[in-house]
């Protein structure tokens, strides 16, 4: 097997097609080859997102109620292939390569291998994961879990896993004794948790599908439809046909946001027609969001301001304001008080982009913001999401149809599992209930999050780990501090699908243990099992399996956890573990018995198409604020995230970035293909003043260091250097390569959040192109 890490030369070609068309479908179709998989994986394919099929397992995208024949998209497709693949890890496969072998493989190399099949036990010694009982290996577990304090260990869950098995989970934290359940959320829209309920009194968006039909404007804060979701580029190229205007503010030309051709339409595909999406595309500086909003807002109440005063109709919406929010004189005043040219220079746009801004969303009758981790991910990423509400506070745009606040989450459950109680914060689950419903004691004391688990790790205070999903080690900031400090744990654990990094990272006693994904058919003793999952749009829908397992040894997550759980913790028969593994369902009626306003007939509506909602009182303006109104909150400035001042020439702030071709630390391939990069990702991405500015050319090969100075080196080395359309000042690099130059302590203030798009770095030449070529 080669070892990929080593950049390869990149071809840099500026892709000139639209997000959709002909390169998606060559992409799919080429991925079910690579998968072996093409005669099955079409056919599966039918029934992704529909009713009675299965929820497509890469992004939370909402399934509607009435699908379009083909309900998935290029990315999804990918997933599906990668999941369903033919290819598996024989127990053989272990004994071939070293762990410390493995350790030099990518992450495209890992995982491609396929599917694990057999639970694994880490043999030290011979440094190799060895094969073991189902039956030992939860017997094992349970007797290290049993001799340790609960308090230090640590149960995380990446988003995946479904509704029934996270309220399993979370469940038997709470029996064992503790509340450190950190999520992948934690890493990703923690920010939207913490920042709407303060304004609006709802940890998530309010906008529906139906929503799109009515909206009169979309603005775009930070988020990549065409790579990260791209089924919204159905109901967005349908208001970009109906003339809805479409205002991005993004540091990238993001390729979704500018032109699409819809794959499923073969009039489309045959004439090669576009639509344009974006009819406004502002450029500007990464971390310049609060700036800008700013400056909309500004124009905004100056013109209002203006019409008022010459007896024309008012721009803002007074009567909501005055009726529905909080704290609008104080925005106001704020708005006002800051200079146009400080405002241009933080959000790197002209006083005319943010009036033409203005102007566009001021015509409309209702308006939606939409965004992602462009928001989310800065220092002030919880006041970024809050100058969101303002903006569309200052018009009445949440709680009307056609209008809202719509986070895109990420993980296709990662909302859902915060309902069903994976969470670190006690306040936001009804233990008094789970005490009554389970006759016991749970813990009361803040549990930890993700930035807080990876603290405890370095500082050796965690003795277990378990992980459902996910790839946390390489997910989390400093990998290279992360990864020296595993060891100190005494036990992981991880229960996966696909071989990844954090798996090779092990603790001192370590199991792996494969589990069914959501497309294969879960058979228990009741029969054949579905589970359910939460979309963004808050809706509950069913997922039933559809393809043979990748192996007879797989157990289902439900029961992994189940046995975990059961050979840990003392019998109780208030928790049938048994039953609930046999029977789907009876887990479904313990959900509802602890939350019955979410989940009221959940058996029964679960099956409802397009799922059903759980219910959203900001939605009908009744605001859960200690106002009791939507508040308007004014933010402490506009520096967002570095400490050193903009124009200190010699910091570069680098946004880490997603590419086309990977779901999170899973890489399908070396193709970028919207943004034109492919054969690699050991790349940064440099506008061309700001390469030049440092004598570097295209191609040169450079080292990133961080540029904080808290005693701890850190860089990445060997990227290529890439010209590209992004403002000065600011650089791009793939996640998680350039993970281990973003600091633990480098987070979001009150969500802590890594701050993954504003890493303060300097470039270091390693490397002339054309020595380089030699
Ligand atoms: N195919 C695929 N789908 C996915 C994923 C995947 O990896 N692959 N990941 C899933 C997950 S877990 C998540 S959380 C989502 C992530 O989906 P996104 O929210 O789209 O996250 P990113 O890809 O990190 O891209 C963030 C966008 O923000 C922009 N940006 C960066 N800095 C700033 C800034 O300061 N201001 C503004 N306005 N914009 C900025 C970037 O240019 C980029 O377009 O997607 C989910 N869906
Ligand atoms: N620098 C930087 N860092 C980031 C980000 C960023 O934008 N920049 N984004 C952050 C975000 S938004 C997120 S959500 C996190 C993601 O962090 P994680 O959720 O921890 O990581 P993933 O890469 O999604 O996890 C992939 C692994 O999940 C396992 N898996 C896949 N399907 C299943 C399943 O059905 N069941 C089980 N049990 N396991 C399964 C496979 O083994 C696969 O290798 O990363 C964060 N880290
Ligand atoms: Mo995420």
């Amino acid at each position: 097997m080669p070892d990929t890490r080593k950049p390869r030369p990149a071809s840099v070609q500026p892709y000139s097609g639209p997000a959709g068309g002909w390169g998606s479908l060559r992409s799919v179709e080429s991925m079910l080859l690579k998968e072996e998989r093409v005669a099955t994986g079409n056919a599966v394919l039918l029934r992704q997102n529909k009713p009675e099929g299965y929820s497509c397992v890469s992004c939370s995208w909402a399934k509607p109620k009435v699908p379009y024949p083909f309900e998935y998209c290029e990315n999804g497709a990918k997933a599906t292939s990668w999941e369903i693949t033919r290819k598996s890890i024989g127990t053989d496969f272990f004994e071939r390569h070293t762990i410390s072998e493995l350790l030099k493989w990518s992450d495209y190399d890992l995982e491609k291998i396929g599917r694990l099949t057999h639970p694994m036990r880490l043999d030290r010694e011979r440094d190799r994961w060895v094969p073991v009982a189902w039956e030992d290996a939860f017997r094992e577990i349970g007797a290290e879990l049993r001799g340790m304090d609960p308090k230090r260990t640590v149960f995380y869950s990446s988003g995946r896993a479904s509704l029934e098995t996270s309220y399993m989970y979370a469940l038997f934290a709470r029996l064992y004794g503790h509340n450190n359940l950190p999520d992948s959320s934690n890493m990703c829209h923690e920010s939207t948790s913490v920042g709407l309920p303060l304004a609006i009194g709802a940890p998530v968006g309010t906008v529906q599908l139906e929503d799109f039909d009515k909206t009169a404007c979309i603005l775009s804060f930070g988020q990549n439809v065409g790579s990260n979701a791209p089924r919204m580029l159905h109901p967005l190229q349908s208001c970009a046909k109906r003339g809805v205007p479409v205002i991005v503010f993004n540091p990238l030309r993001e390729r979704g946001w500018e032109r699409f051709t819809n794959p499923q339409s073969p009039v489309e595909m045959l004439t090669r027609k576009e639509t344009r999406i974006a009819s406004q595309y502002h450029q500007l500086r990464a971390g310049g969001d609060i700036a800008a909003i700013t400056g909309v807002s500004k124009a905004l109440i100056e013109a209002d301001d203006l019409a008022m005063a010459a007896g024309r109709a008012p721009l803002l919406d007074h009567a909501f304001i005055q009726q529905h929010t909080h704290g609008f004189d104080s925005y106001a005043a704020w708005c006002r008080a800051q200079e146009w040219s400080e405002i241009e220079r933080w959000s790197g746009l002209t006083r005319q982009a943010m009036q033409d801004a203005a102007s566009v969303y001021a015509a409309a009758p209702t308006a939606m913001g939409i965004y992602g981790m462009g928001l989310t991910q800065h220092k002030k990423g919880v006041d970024n999401v809050r100058m969101l509400v303002n903006l569309l506070l200052l018009r009445g745009n949440i709680g009307k149809p056609g209008a809202g606040i719509l986070p895109v989450r990420g993980h296709s459950n990662v909302q859902g599992q915060r309902t069903v109680g994976i969470s670190e914060k006690p306040e936001l689950v009804p233990l008094d209930g789970l005490a009554v419903q389970y006759g016991f004691e749970p813990p009361r004391d803040t549990g930890m999050n993700t930035v807080e688990a990876c603290e405890a790790i370095v500082e050796g205070r965690v003795q277990a780990f378990i992980g459902l999903g996910g790839n946390f080690v390489h997910a989390v900031p400093d990998t290279d501090r992360m990864e020296a400090s595993w060891p100190t744990i005494r036990l992981t654990v991880q229960i996966a699908t696909k071989l990844n990094r954090s798996h090779l990272i092990n603790g001192q006693v370590a199991y792996l243990l494969p589990c069914l994904g959501r497309i294969e058919e879960d058979v228990q003793a009741s029969g054949p099992q579905m589970v359910s999952c939460e979309d963004t749009m808050t809706h509950i829908h069913a997922s039933w399996g559809k393809v043979a397992p990748a192996s007879p040894h797989l157990l289902s997550e439900p029961a992994i956890v189940a046995g975990i759980a059961k050979s840990t913790l003392e019998p109780n028969p208030k928790v049938p573990w048994d039953d609930w593994v046999g029977d789907y369902s009876k887990v479904r009626d313990a959900i509802e018995a602890s939350y019955p306003s979410v989940f009221k007939d959940y058996n029964k509506r679960v099956h409802e198409p397009g799922g059903f909602p759980r219910p959203l009182p900001a939605r009908q303006r009744d605001w859960k604020t200690e106002t009791g109104k939507a508040n308007f909150l004014v933010p402490g400035g506009f520096r967002t995230d570095l400490e050193t001042d903009l124009d200190d020439g010699e910091i570069l702030q680098l946004v880490t970035l997603r590419s086309n071709d990977q779901f999170n630390t899973t890489i399908y391939g070396y193709e970028d293909r919207f943004r034109g990069i492919s054969g690699t990702r050991q790349v940064v991405l440099m506008n061309r003043a700001d390469a030049e500015a440092r004598g570097l050319g295209e191609g040169d090969t450079v080292a990133l260091a961080t540029a904080v100075d808290d005693g701890i080196r850190r860089q990445v080395r060997g990227l290529q250097v890439v010209f590209y359309d992004i403002p000065r000042g600011a650089i791009g690099g793939y996640y998680p390569e350039c993970n281990p130059l973003m600091p633990l302590w480098h987070y979001a203030e009150d969500s802590k959040v890594p701050a993954a798009k504003a890493i303060p770095v300097r470039v270091e030449l390693e490397k002339r192109a054309v020595m380089a070529a030699e």
